[in-house]
């Protein structure tokens, strides 16, 4: 009886946690939510992600939102040193850096052009929408310099870094194609063939 529960919607931020999951053999329970708003605002999910959000984890007594924190939970608890570099090495902190700048960095415009779409519907500002793409583009042009000549992000090899950033590839490629990136292209696709991520993702 697994202890630990991801609240799962397909195609969402959860596949971070449940990739990585799924990666390092952890035993997990998915748990597919509605992603309605009207269910992301009751109060019953609330307490659990108090602004609404997927994904939430459980592990125990612990119930968490944020899921790139719940990716280094995960490696913390259950890793055994596995997909992370040594600790207080540079690798370790440059994992740290692609970790923050996939969530903080990346996937924020892509995030804040799903919700204009969401809440403006046909009254979408095209400058937004515009703003919000070139700050893509630059995002996929630094990872595209970061990946050339290179597998993964880090000397280390594949490391959850890999993870979070590759959702977040996952997330911008649906608004700015990867066709320009083209080394950033061969990194995500080396990513999406991982049967972690096809396992995640749905
Ligand atoms: N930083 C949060 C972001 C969570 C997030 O934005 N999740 C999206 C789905 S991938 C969501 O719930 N969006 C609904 C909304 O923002 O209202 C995390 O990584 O868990």
């Amino acid at each position: 009886m697994p202890v630990i529960t991801i609240y799962h919607v397909p195609g969402t931020r959860s596949v971070r946690p449940i990739w990585l999951c799924e990666e390092l053999g952890i035993d997990y329970k998915k748990e597919v939510i509605s992603f309605d708003a009207s269910f992301r605002a009751s109060p019953e999910w609330r307490r659990l992600n108090p602004v609404g959000k997927v994904p939430v984890m459980t592990d125990g007594d612990l119930t968490m939102f944020e899921s790139c924190a719940m990716v280094q939970v995960l490696l913390d608890r259950y890793g055994e040193g596995r997909l992370e570099p040594q600790r207080g090495s540079d690798d370790h902190a440059l994992m740290q850096q692609w970790s923050w700048f996939a969530e903080s960095t990346l996937a924020r415009p892509a995030g804040e052009i799903v919700n204009h779409r969401r809440v403006f519907g046909e009254k979408q500002i095209p400058e937004v929408m515009a703003e919000m793409a070139d700050r893509i583009r630059l995002c996929l042009t630094a990872v595209d310099k970061a990946v050339t000549g290179r597998d993964f992000l880090v000397d280390y090899g594949f490391c959850a870094a890999d993870i979070n950033l590759g959702y977040s590839l996952h997330l911008a490629r649906g608004h700015v194609p990867l066709d320009d990136y083209p080394n950033a292209r061969a990194y995500f696709e080396r990513l999406a063939a991982r049967p972690g991520f096809k396992n995640a993702l749905t």
